[in-house]
C-alpha cells in the first residue's frame, strides 16, 4: 500500500502588488504632501517723528486690532525698534504695507513697514 504524503497548503506570494479596480498593477502608492503656503509678517519700524497716536490708529485700522492690542504693538515697536502687526498671505501682506505707507505719506509722517516671509 502506497503512503500518501500530506500536501502542504499553498503559500501566498509575498509582496504581491495590489490590483486596483481597473485590473492595473499598482506598484507603489505615495502620499502626496501639500505644503502650506508661505506666510508673510508685516513688520512696522520705529522712527523718532511719527506720533504714537497715529501709529495706534493705523494698527487699529489696517490690522484689525482693538485699542489695547494696538497700543501694546506700538509700544513694542517704540521700545524694540520694530514689531509684527499681523501675518498674512503674500498678496494681503503687500497690500497692508501699501495701505500703511500711503496713510503715513498723506499725513506727512515717515512711518515705515515691510513684509517678510515668516521664519525668515
Ligand atoms: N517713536 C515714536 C515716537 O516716540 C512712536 C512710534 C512708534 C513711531 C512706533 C513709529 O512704528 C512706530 N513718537
Amino acid at each position: 500500500m502506497a503512503t500518501k504524503l500530506p500536501v502542504p497548503p499553498p503559500v501566498p506570494p509575498v509582496n504581491q502588488p495590489d490590483r486596483d479596480d481597473g485590473g492595473l498593477v499598482v506598484l507603489e502608492r505615495r502620499t502626496q504632501k501639500v505644503q502650506p503656503p508661505q506666510m508673510y509678517q508685516v513688520v512696522m519700524l520705529n522712527d523718532d517723528y511719527t506720533p504714537m497716536e497715529f501709529v495706534v490708529v493705523v494698527i487699529q485700522e489696517f490690522f484689525a486690532k482693538d485699542l489695547a492690542a494696538a497700543t501694546q504693538i506700538m509700544l513694542k515697536i517704540h521700545l524694540d525698534g520694530k514689531g509684527v502687526c499681523g501675518v498674512y498671505s503674500k498678496d494681503v501682506a503687500a497690500t497692508k504695507v501699501d495701505q500703511v505707507l500711503e496713510a503715513a505719506n498723506k499725513a506727512g509722517h515717515p512711518l515705515k513697514c515691510v513684509s517678510e516671509p515668516v521664519d525668515f
